[in-house]
C-alpha cells in the first residue's frame, strides 16, 4: 500500500475541552504524520460549503451550527493506508457504538459533537484537502 493523505478535522466539542494535542496524540500514535494543520473558525458558510454533500439530511442545519460554534483544527494527515487507518482511529459517527480506545470512544460526546471528521474516501480526501488547504501548506 502507497502512502496516502487524508483530511482531517478537530471538531468544536473537543477544542473547546482543550483536547486537540490528546487526539492528534491518538492520530501519531497509530502512525499517521499531521503534514498540514491550522486553527480556524469557520463561517456558516463555509461549514455549509464543505458538508454541501448532507444538505438534505435532517440534521444538516444542527451540523453546520456546530461546525461554525467555535474553533476548529483542520489537518492533513499522511501515512500508509492513511483514510481507513483515520477512520479506524476515529472510530463509529455514534460514540455509543464506538470501539475502546478509538477518539469518538474516549472524547465524544454525542452522534453529533463527536470530536473529529474524515476523509471516507480517495476523492473525498482530494476535494476536502483541497477545500481547506493550498500546495504550499502542506509540507511532507
Ligand atoms: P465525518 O464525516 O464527520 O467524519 O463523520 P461520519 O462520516 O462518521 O458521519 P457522516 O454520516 O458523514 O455525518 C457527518 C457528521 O454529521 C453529524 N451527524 N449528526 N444528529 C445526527 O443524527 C447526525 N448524524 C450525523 C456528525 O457530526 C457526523 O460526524
Ligand atoms: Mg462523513
Amino acid at each position: 500500500m502507497a502512502i496516502e493523505r487524508t483530511f482531517s478535522m478537530i471538531k468544536p466539542d473537543a477544542t473547546k475541552r482543550n483536547l486537540t494535542g490528546a487526539i492528534t496524540k491518538t492520530l501519531e500514535d497509530a502512525g499517521l504524520r499531521v503534514v498540514a494543520s491550522k486553527r480556524v473558525w469557520m463561517s456558516r458558510r463555509q461549514a455549509e460549503g464543505f458538508y454541501a454533500v448532507h444538505k438534505e439530511r435532517p440534521f444538516f442545519d444542527e451540523l453546520c451550527e456546530f461546525m461554525s460554534s467555535g474553533p476548529t483544527i483542520v489537518q492533513v494527515l499522511e501515512g500508509e493506508n492513511a483514510i481507513l487507518k483515520n477512520r479506524e482511529v476515529m472510530g463509529a459517527t455514534n460514540p455509543a457504538d464506538a470501539a475502546e480506545g478509538t477518539i469518538r470512544k474516549m472524547f465524544a460526546t454525542s452522534i453529533g459533537e463527536n470530536s473529529v471528521h474524515g476523509s471516507d474516501a480517495p476523492e473525498t480526501a482530494a476535494e476536502e484537502i483541497r477545500y481547506w488547504f493550498s500546495d504550499v501548506e502542506i509540507v511532507g
